[in-house]
């Protein structure tokens, strides 16, 4: 067989699976006796038991694989794991090559830290169950499943040098998300993108059913993903040293194949769809875990799904199970007498960087280059006299964002991500200097596609939404144009990267990465002719709860103000532009009015003084609490629904009658009456947790 390992290889290589096999039932299951010197006794099992077994061996077997080709190849690639539920495999293989102890030295490579290491696991005060912000190397947060191919996707953009490997759980594949990521392949050009090699991993089962596709023959299943321009290769079994002889064949094949696609694309040019490799894994769900348990099969069933012996301290049966299970992967053998990997195995990791908990990509803050933004200044939208002539606002920011393209053209860090709107949202500018991307045929017909175009069309706000977050993780730039009404569809996705960037705030060591920025258009209110259907204003809703620090809503009502918050929403922490709808809009602001706006923010702008940000242009903090940072806070401009009034200074709900406050002070400390808001009343008690703040910060 071609690329056969050879006999001492294999050995090492299932050493080493078995090292972190070890230490994922030890994170799920042990609070003490780490490297079990004693016979294994209740009180070293953890009071409550969590965490998912099933997809963890599969898991291992990928990681300790691609450990095996970033050495060989000296290449530089990142996991991106779908089933992020199977957070302690990654963990145990962060921890094996050394990176989560550079990181957290606290949970050193000794028998201390070991025991640190499955103590803090899914325990409170330590370490999530899933794939998540604290796991170094992840760009992945495991939870919400379904996006896990479109973030390798991004991640894999403009990153020429990059391989992402990604693992896809057979009930992921079930999601709309996923099932709809295989296109992304259409969407690489592999000449001036990286690769993604999707790693289908067929356990056969979700938490208490079946998966679709792994009841399917491998002939189907090829159907399928060679439909979506992939040429599949499989890997079954469950003996142990046969599957990983193959895997590694299969995985040395798979990354020739890549090189060789991606040789010809850079020597001769882009030639039409390449056929990419992927690969399918068909291995028992949870397996080398307890075959049966009280007489039911569990290995290679769904029971093996999550925590397969529930009853370890209670029952002495289950708890003589877990020991001949974490003993029967030698762990005298695979760790020394300190409790570190073994010497002859800690050779099988990749060094430094290279190491896919290390690869810098991961924490994109690292390798981020700031946009070269124009300044809105020179895009002013001029009227002579307030409400009297009509604009496209969209229009104007069309040619800014033509000039974003043309000033970073070189450095290629910036996309746009729209469902097939870029044209009726007036963005068209864009055209003028960039391409949709785009490698299928053409026909005459067609307008503005190259394969090296980098505004990203694709009818799905999953996968654009998707593609961004891998994009905006890896440490580039990119706006997400959707209709307000669609962008619920990708609603989730927004609260669960705002999740990420919340999380990521109280890391040190992961540096911020540029905004996530969505531009609503044909908002609610201005939509003329789609009525009804297209009236969805939940975004700003769904992102007006989130904390301020992470999230923020532009409301420009116009021309003119839309200018200035965009280069806002760029830079900030998760921006969220909205903007009129892309038809003709009165304008109000006569030119010069906003003089302070000189630089964002401006200085003491407040609603009184700047007519534009009077108009309802300013930043609106959404949080639950203070900002942290000292904010110039203003009064509301114009809320759509509960209002500030300046004139009275007083709060005031959609309707007093059902909906009512306590108090409520505005301490708008550039407030030009110097006066607080009093708080009106009414008898329905204030709505919770709502502490929503325009500032000007
Ligand atoms: C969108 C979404 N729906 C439901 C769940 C609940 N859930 C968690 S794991 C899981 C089964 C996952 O199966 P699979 O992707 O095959 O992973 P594996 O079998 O490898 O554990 C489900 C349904 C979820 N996490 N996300």
């Amino acid at each position: 067989m071609p690329f056969a390992l050879s006999e001492p290889e294999l050995d090492a290589v299932v050493a080493y699976w078995e090292a972190a096999n070890y230490l994922t039932v030890g994170q799920i299951y042990l609070q003490d006796n780490p490297l079990l010197r004693e016979p294994l006794r209740p009180e070293h099992i953890k009071p409550r038991l969590l965490g998912h077994w099933g997809t963890s061996p599969g898991l291992n077997l990928v990681y300790a694989h691609l450990n095996r080709l970033i050495r060989q190849h000296d290449t530089s690639a990142v996991l991106v794991v779908g089933p992020g539920h199977g957070g302690p495999a990654v963990v145990a293989n962060v921890w094996l090559e050394g990176t989560y102890s550079e990181i957290y030295p606290e949970v050193s490579q000794d028998e201390a830290g070991l025991r640190r290491l499955f103590r803090q696991f899914s325990t409170p005060g330590g370490v999530p169950s899933h794939v998540s912000v604290p796991t170094p190397g992840s760009i992945h947060e495991g939870g919400e499943l379904g996006y896990g191919l479109a973030h390798a996707f991004g991640a894999a953009f403009d990153n020429p040098d990059l391989l992402v490997a990604c693992v896809v759980g057979d009930g992921e594949a079930e999601t709309g998300p996923l099932e709809g990521s295989w296109k992304s392949v259409r969407f690489l050009n592999p000449a001036r993108d990286g690769a993604v090699l999707p790693i289908l991993h067929l356990n056969g089962y979700k938490i208490a059913n079946p998966a679709v596709l792994a009841r399917l023959g491998d002939e189907e299943v090829g159907d399928l993903l060679r439909g979506h321009g992939y040429e599949p290769r499989f890997v079954a079994g469950d003996d142990v040293r046969e599957v990983h002889r193959d895997f590694a064949a299969a995985l040395q094949e798979c990354y020739l194949a890549i090189r060789s696609v991606q040789r010809q694309a850079r020597e001769r040019g882009v030639a039409g769809l390449p056929r990419w490799p992927a690969l399918v894994l068909r291995t028992p769900k949870g397996w080398t875990g307890p075959r049966t348990v009280d007489g039911v099969q569990v290995e290679g069933t769904f029971r093996a799904h999550q925590v397969p012996l529930p009853k370890v301290r209670e029952n002495p049966e289950h708890l003589r199970q877990l020991e001949a299970w974490l003993r029967s992967y030698r762990p005298e053998l695979r760790f020394d007498a300190q409790g570190r990997l073994a010497a002859e195995l800690a050779g099988l990791a990749p060094a430094g960087d290279r190491r896919m908990g290390a690869n810098p990509h991961a924490n994109g803050g690292r390798l981020a280059v700031p946009l070269d933004l124009p300044s809105f200044r020179d895009y002013e939208v001029a009227v002579a006299k307030p409400a009297s002539e009509r604009r496209e606002s969209t229009r104007a920011l069309g040619v800014w964002l033509r000039d974003v393209f043309a000033g970073n053209a070189a450095q290629a860090n910036f996309r746009i991500f729209c469902p097939d709107e870029l044209d009726s949202n007036r963005l068209s500018a864009v055209f003028d200097v960039e391409r949709r991307c785009w490698l299928e045929p053409t026909v005459a017909t067609d307008e503005h596609l190259s394969p090296d175009g980098r505004v990203m069309e694709v009818l799905s706000e999953h996968l654009c939404q998707g593609w961004l977050e891998g994009y905006l993780l890896t440490g580039r730039h990119g706006l997400f144009v959707t209709y307000e009404a669609f962008a619920m569809v990708s609603a989730s996705m927004t609260v669960q990267h705002a999740k990420w960037l919340e999380a990521a705030r109280e890391l040190r060591w992961r540096r911020p990465v540029p905004s996530l920025n969505v531009l609503l258009t044909s908002t609610c209110w201005r939509n003329d002719h789609n009525g009804f259907s297209h009236q969805g204003p939940g975004l700003l809703s769904t992102v007006i709860p989130l904390r301020g620090e992470v999230a923020r809503v532009y409301l420009p009502p116009d021309g003119p103000p839309r200018g200035p918050t965009a280069p806002a929403a760029r830079r900030s922490g998760s921006g969220r532009a909205r903007t009129p709808a892309a038809s003709p809009t009165w304008c109000w602001p006569a030119p010069g009015t906003c003089r302070p706006w000189r630089r964002w923010p401006p200085p003491g702008c407040c609603a009184s003084s700047c007519r534009t940000c009077g108009s309802g242009s300013s930043t609106w903090w959404t949080s639950w609490s203070w900002p942290r940072r000292t904010a110039t806070r203003t009064a509301w401009t114009s809320p759509p629904s509960w209002r500030c009034s300046r004139r009275t200074r007083t709060w005031s709900w959609p309707s007093t009658a059902t909906r009512a406050p306590s108090t409520r002070s505005c301490t708008a400390a550039a407030a030009p009456s110097g006066s607080t808001c009093a708080a009106t009343t009414s008898r329905a008690p204030r709505p919770p947790r709502s502490t929503w703040w325009c500032s000007t910060r």
